[in-house]
């Protein structure tokens, strides 16, 4: 039963969000238009503007963004690659990355990112699926050799069972052969494909979330309006460029307000600090466990140079937000988003952000509570930014969308008096912790199949630095030594799943807790 949703009689509740003067009535996000052809336009308005920067000097203006990104283009074209096919990419954020990127856009392919963490299990699971025609890795040697098995989605024999692993090079795209000829560029169409997302776990059958130009346009016009991102602001992006929120949020929203990025390699308290002090970074997107560890540093009142502190992934703990609050001034914005619909809700630039909420939702978004069974009230999201179905995957589309074509988050959340969403919990099994997913059943099924494991469940503990802490409940199927089991376990992890979703402790009990279902009663293990 939908218990609160837009009242279509009303302007919707994310006008807020406009700067003054916007006009709501013909705010059309996106339409027909794709990513690549709004960030070329801006390039065009301003080619001198820089785009890329890093702390070590180096400066990529809009116009040499447009021309190495055409060349890298046509790189993909000599290499034989053709629009449409899949580019796995796998690496550290870097400018050469980043090029190697926009330029797959512009050329029409679609990216798959995937974390750099991941074991050779987890890329061949993402491979076989995806099959992509060349992969973007740091270190090509991290690619399964010789031939990967494929999931079987499927009826028998509609596709051979294993694939040959794809072509790989670095994000330089060193190796590739060199230009031919000069190749067609952003020819994309709103609909087509940009980006493949995986987000669930890699065994079993997995979940692509296919994002169109259209979606991540939408999302990144809403997030530039409503954060009033300017052409003179920079971003200092440490964010993983794997997943929706450095992708998506970073990089994306920076291209579309034609702003600048200051690329650093990789995320600490101290090159925060420094992006601000002497990179001349006016905004920062973190998730908690980065503010966390700015808090408890020496850096922490560098923030007050910012004009916009941003956190999501993961809920910002509100005492959190007044340690940051207290030491640099900055009033950390939270928002919501979520990979298969991109960002759904922000707390307002302009108004009050309201620590323990994530605001309103965002222009063009429209967000209802739905009750089920339990009482418990789930956010569902419709808009342009939101996929139109997992990638083959009829099966999970079911689940995931209503039958008037909302989607179901599997956040739980409750409006409060002033309209302020405030996520109340999940309906769905996954532990987040550092603002990455780990699926339970994934780590439980690593655990199960080690031959001493009789029976395993994960749950996530609270953490102040992480959020969450993945802990592990074994029964041990002999009488083992347990220590010994501990350290085999610790191994067999370590070769099958990355590290943020490796138990980081252990208990050992008798009997997992079982509905008449078989499905675990995960309250009833207390860590
Ligand atoms: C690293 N480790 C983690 C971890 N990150 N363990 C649990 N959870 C994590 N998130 C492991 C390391 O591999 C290492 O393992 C140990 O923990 C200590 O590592 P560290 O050096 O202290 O961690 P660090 O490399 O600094 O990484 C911390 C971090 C990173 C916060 C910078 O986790 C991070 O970038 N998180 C952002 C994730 C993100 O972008 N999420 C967005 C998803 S999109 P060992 O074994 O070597 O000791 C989404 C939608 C939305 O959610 O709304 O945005
Ligand atoms: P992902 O599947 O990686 O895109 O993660 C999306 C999930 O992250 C959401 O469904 C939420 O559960 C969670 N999330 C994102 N932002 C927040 C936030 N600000 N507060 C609480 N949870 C969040």
């Amino acid at each position: 039963m939908t218990i609160s949703a837009p009242d279509p009689a009303q302007p919707p509740p994310w006008t807020l969000h406009l700067p003054p003067g916007t006009p709501a009535a013909h705010l059309d996000l996106a339409a027909g238009q794709t990513l690549v052809g709004c960030w070329v336009a801006a390039w065009a308005d301003d080619p001198g503007h820089p785009v890329l920067t890093t702390l070590d000097g180096t400066a990529v203006s809009a116009g040499e963004l447009a021309e190495r990104t055409a060349v890298a283009a046509a790189r993909y074209a000599a290499a034989g690659l053709v629009p449409g096919d899949r580019l796995l990419m796998s690496a550290g954020p870097s400018v050469d990355l980043i090029v190697a990127y926009v330029a797959a856009l512009r050329y029409g392919l679609t990216v798959v990112p995937a974390n750099t963490a991941y074991t050779g299990p987890e890329l061949a699971a993402v491979l076989a699926d995806a099959t992509p025609a060349l992969a973007v890795l740091d270190d090509p040697a991290r690619l399964p050799a010789g031939e990967v098995a494929r999931p079987s989605v499927d009826p028998p024999g509609a596709r051979p069972a294993t694939m040959s692993t794809p072509a790989t090079t670095r994000p330089d795209l060193g190796g590739l052969p060199a230009p031919v000829a000069e190749v067609a560029l952003d020819l994309a169409r709103p609909g087509d494909v940009a980006l493949i997302v995986y987000t669930s776990g890699t065994t079993g059958r997995p979940r692509a979330a296919p994002l169109t130009h259209a979606n991540l346009l939408a999302s990144a016009h809403a997030v530039r309006l409503a954060w009033r991102w300017r052409p003179d602001d920079r971003l200092a992006l440490c964010l993983p460029l794997f997943h929706v929120h450095g992708l998506g949020v970073g990089l994306h929203g920076s291209l579309t307000a034609g702003a600048s990025v200051l690329v650093l390699p990789r995320f600490s308290e101290s090159g925060v600090a420094a992006a601000v002090r002497e990179g001349g970074a006016t905004l920062f997107f973190g998730v908690p466990t980065m503010y966390h560890r700015l808090a408890g540093s020496a850096h922490l009142a560098e923030l007050r140079g910012l004009r916009l502190a941003v956190s999501g992934s993961a809920p910002l703990p509100a005492d959190l937000h007044a340690a940051v609050a207290a030491g640099s001034g900055q009033r950390v914005l939270e928002r919501y988003g979520m990979t298969e619909t991109l960002m759904l809700a922000s707390n307002p630039y302009a108004a009050q952000r309201r620590p323990g909420t994530v605001g309103f939702a965002l222009p063009g978004v429209s967000l209802r509570l739905t009750e089920g069974a339990t009482g418990l009230t789930e956010i569902e999201v419709a808009g342009p930014n939101v996929i139109s179905g997992y990638r083959d995957r009829p099966d999970a589309d079911a689940v995931a969308f209503t039958p008037d074509g909302w989607f179901r988050t599997g956040d739980l959340g409750t409006f409060d008096a002033d309209g302020y969403l405030r996520i109340s919990g999940r309906v769905k099994e996954l532990i987040i912790t550092g603002g990455y997913n780990v699926y339970p059943r994934e780590v439980e099924e690593a655990l199960t199949s080690h031959p001493a494991v009789a029976d395993a469940a994960v749950v996530g503990v609270a953490s102040a630095e992480w959020g969450e802490t993945v802990v592990a409940f074994v029964v041990a199927s002999d009488a083992v030594d347990r220590g010994l089991l501990q350290r085999q376990l610790g191994g067999w992890c370590a070769d099958r799943l990355a590290p943020h979703k490796r138990p980081r402790e252990w208990r050992w009990i008798d009997r997992i807790p079982r509905n008449a279902l078989g499905k675990i009663v995960r309250h009833e293990l207390s860590p």
